[in-house]
Parts: structure tokens; sequence; C-alpha cells
């Protein structure tokens, strides 16, 4: 049975209110010259709009037990059963490169919980399933602000937690980790890129990326990064894993792109969890109205 996405309870977990209240204010304000004004979206309420009525939540189960985190293992099933012990707290986060404020933040200093918001996304892995999932996060630009990135800053990269010991999947070369992604910062100042605490309505499952992840609807599932531990800003494109991997078959943008087939599948059509019959798949999953403006005159079959 699927939820309703008026039935999803608000996010009133955050019971230590005050004690995360005083850290936000204690970090707070270092908003400095805001030289990333530049990339403030003010348009629509695109955040409201996001918060679709018409989208129908997958369930928890689906959401939490289908997963791709390669880290726990590469079968869907894996990150459910071997990130149960993940240890998640205390969790820091290193901001360096381009910006003012550098220095290594507790996650509950960086992250002011007072303005966490939930919203409902759809979400679409390169696989071809999708689901649509109730969001807890903070729009990466409010963080991104608070660490004032200098006028160099072209771009974002994101790293995951390296810890073999506690992600077995990196003992094995199965992949370059740490696992690193990025975003051109236009992309990261959106208002619909949100770094993710939550979902329905609860902190994130280990599975699903705790404490922190990236979430980017209008990408492949694979731009967002899961259990982040550092955020660097950079002039130039940073180095992804996906790309590194195969570059042929993922882009750095990795736009959700139903005219441009993966090399070995059709990115045409999807299957949403939990429905036997598959849908079309819709340019920038869904969200063109709010983003295809920042590819104008772009190729989007080469940069893909
Ligand atoms: N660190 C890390 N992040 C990751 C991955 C991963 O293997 N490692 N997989 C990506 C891929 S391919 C997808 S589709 C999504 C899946 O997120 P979900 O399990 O919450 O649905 O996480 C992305 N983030
Ligand atoms: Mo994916």
């Amino acid at each position: 049975m699927k939820i309703k996405p008026s039935e999803i309870t608000p996010a009133s977990l955050f019971s230590n209110r005050r004690r995360l209240l005083n850290s936000a204010i204690a970090l707070g304000l270092v908003t400095a010259a805001n030289r990333v004004d530049a990339y403030t979206f003010t348009a629509a309420d695109i955040s409201k709009r996001s918060l679709d009525k018409t989208l129908e939540a997958n369930t928890y189960k689906e959401i939490t037990t289908y997963n791709n985190f390669y880290e726990f293992g590469v079968d869907k099933s894996d990150p459910a059963k071997l990130a149960r012990h993940f240890k998640t707290a205390p969790w820091s986060i290193k901001v360096s490169g381009e910006c003012d404020q550098l220095g290594t933040y507790d996650i509950d200093r960086l992250l002011p919980k007072s303005k966490l918001e939930e919203r409902l996304y759809r979400f679409r892995c390169v696989e071809a399933w999708s689901m649509v999932v109730p969001w807890i996060g903070i729009p990466l630009s409010t963080i991104l602000k608070r660490v004032a990135p200098t006028s160099k800053a072209k771009f974002v990269e994101f790293r995951t937690l390296f810890d073999p010991t506690q992600m077995p999947g990196q003992k094995r070369q199965i992949l370059q980790w740490p696992y690193t992604e990025g975003l051109r910062m236009d992309e990261a100042m959106h208002p619909l890129t949100l770094l993710a605490t939550g979902l329905y309505g609860k902190p994130l499952p280990n599975q699903n990326g705790a404490p922190v992840r990236l979430v980017v609807p209008w990408k492949y599932g694979f731009k967002s990064i899961k259990s982040i531990v550092s955020i660097n800003l950079t002039a130039s494109q940073p180095q992804t894993t996906w790309n590194h991997r195969a570059p042929n078959e993922y882009g750095f943008y990795a736009n959700v792109n139903p005219a441009v087939d993966h090399p070995r599948w059709s990115q045409k059509t999807e299957r949403r969890l939990g429905d036997f019959f598959r849908h079309p798949t819709l340019p920038f999953n869904g969200y063109q109205a709010d983003v295809a403006d920042l590819y104008r005159g772009m190729d989007l079959t080469r940069l893909f």
C-alpha cells in the first residue's frame, strides 16, 4: 500500500531543538560577503513546487530495502543488511578549497537543523528504476552560503567516508574509493539540490546514506552521493567515481535524459518500484521547468 504525501508526518523528530539551535547560532551568521548571490534563484517558489501533491511516495520499505551503496555490497539487498552497524555519530565534514570558512565541522554545527525541510522528490536511478521519496534535508545552497565560497569556486566536489573496516565493499576494487561526486556551482546552488538527513520523518537509514547524503532530483541516482565527509570547492571540474570508471557510460552531468541512451540500455522508460508496468521517463526527471535553463546552449548528447 502506498502512503499519500498528505499522510506523511511532518519532521517533528528533532527533540533536542534548543541545543541544535544554539550550535546553529554559534556557527551561524558567517554569511560574510555573499559572493554566491549570483546563483540565487528568485523566480518561482521552487521548493513549494517540488512538494508536488500529484507525486505518490513509495513505501518506507521499498525505499530502504532496494539500494545502491557499493561500499556495502553490489546487490540491491546488501546495504540494508551490511550497513546495519555503520557508525554515523560522531560525524564531521571537512570543508575545503575555494571558500572563506574552511574547517572541519561537526555535522550538527554545519547543518542548522532548525531549517530542515521536508520535500517530496522523484528519484531516478540510472539502471532504470525510479521511486518517489519524502526526503528531509536542507538546501545545499544554505550550507554553501554559510561557508562563503570565493569568486574562484566554480564546482563542488563531495567525498564519501573511506573506512574499509566498516565498509566491506571498499576492500574490493569495484570502484575507485572513496566515492566522489561533483556539481557545477549553479547546480549546487539550485533550490532543488538537497543535503538530505532523513526520510519519512525519520533520520536517514544507513543504507540510504546516513548521516547526510546529496539529493539531486533531476540527475541519475549515482550523482546523489551518500555518507558525505568532505565538501571541497574547486576552480575546475572534479573527477567523479562513475565517470572515472566508465567515461563513455557515465558523464559528469548525468541529467535524466530519455533522448540519450546509455550505451548498454535505453533510457526512454523506467519502472517505478512497486509498479508492474514501465512508464516513459521525463526529461530532467520531470523538473524541466525548474532546471532546463541551467543547460541552455549545451549539447546534452555530448555533455551527458
Ligand atoms: N557513496 C556512495 N554513494 C552512492 C552510491 C554508492 O555506491 N556509494 N550509489 C549511488 C547510486 S548508483 C544510486 S542509484 C543512489 C541510490 O540511493 P538509494 O539507495 O537511497 O535509493 O545512491 C548513489 N550514491
Ligand atoms: Mo544508480
